[in-house]
């Protein structure tokens, strides 16, 4: 990922699938899509993450072919259109190599190196690569999640895998990390302390990207269904930012790139 100069980077999302658990089916075709594209931009997107499976709790798997399909055609004109850079949010190493030669430049690499394989094409592209942490899959992970000490685990986890990402040769600076808010967590008692104590893995030296959009813990916050969790996300991805965070990936960039730029003043304002 090119790094512009803003401290804190704003990932718009973009997933063509029928099931995501916010924007599923609301850009049925390539060119609702490039325009839904162009709006974040206009809002003051960073980066641009085109997903084609949806990893919410209990998504059913897509096959290779079909997220290729709904990827590719998108990720090719997305990056003839803007300059934005254009990242792919995938479990799969095949998909990142194909979205990279499209002319994507970040790997969202959503299950880890779960395809250990991820690593090494994000090194022969020069692409970023962000390392999510996820226990388990999306079918199965949220049930009964386990951890003795979930910040310490999810920090060793990750810092061991951004050692085997730079072995496989990718650039200690193009290297991400990110907590993996609802992936394999219990919703309030492994994401609440995830968030408190995100300066425990800023500290390791990896930027840190931070994905709370709307998700269920928010909900359980507030009471508010999905539609009606803006509010809190903000409130959340401002948390991040105090502590630390480099990115918040969201589906709601003009408001997020506002509180992202007093939150991100007042955090320059400590020297
Ligand atoms: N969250 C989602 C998907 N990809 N990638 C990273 N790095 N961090 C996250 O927190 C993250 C992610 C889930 O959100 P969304 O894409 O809106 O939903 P779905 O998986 O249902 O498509």
């Amino acid at each position: 990922m090119q790094r512009t100069n803003r401290s804190v980077q704003v990932v718009g999302i973009l997933n063509v699938t029928p099931d995501s658990f916010y924007d599923g089916g609301h850009y049925p075709c390539i060119e609702r899509a490039l325009e839904r594209a162009m709006v974040m931009v206009d809002e003051g997107a960073d980066i641009i993450d085109v997903g084609g499976e949806s990893t919410r709790p209990g998504a059913i798997p897509v096959g290779e072919a079909e997220e290729m399909d709904r990827v590719l055609p998108l990720i090719e004109a997305l990056t003839k259109a803007v300059d934005t850079p254009v990242s792919i949010d995938t479990r799969r190493a095949n998909v990142a190599e194909v979205a990279l030669l499209r002319g994507a430049s970040w790997v969202n690499a959503v299950a880890g190196l779960e395809d250990s394989r991820i690593a090494a094409v994000c090194a022969e592209h020069r692409a970023s690569l962000v390392i999510n942490h996820m226990r388990g899959t999306p079918e199965t992970m949220q049930q009964a999640p386990q951890y003795r000490d979930v910040v310490a685990e999810v920090c060793a986890e990750l810092k061991s895998q951004a050692g085997l990402a730079e072995k496989a040769g990718v650039e200690r600076s193009k290297i991400w990390l990110d907590p993996g808010i609802g992936f394999g967590k219990a919703s309030l008692r492994h994401n609440l302390p995830l968030l408190a104590h995100l300066n425990r893995l800023v500290v390791l030296g990896y930027p840190v990207l931070v994905g709370v959009s709307r998700k269920h813990f928010i909900g359980e916050l507030t009471g508010a269904n999905v539609e009606d969790r803006l509010a809190g996300s903000i409130a959340a991805g401002v948390a991040a930012v105090m502590a630390g965070a480099s990115a918040l990936r969201v589906h709601d960039v003009a408001a997020t790139r506002d509180a992202v730029r007093v939150a991100a003043a007042i955090r320059e304002a400590r020297g």
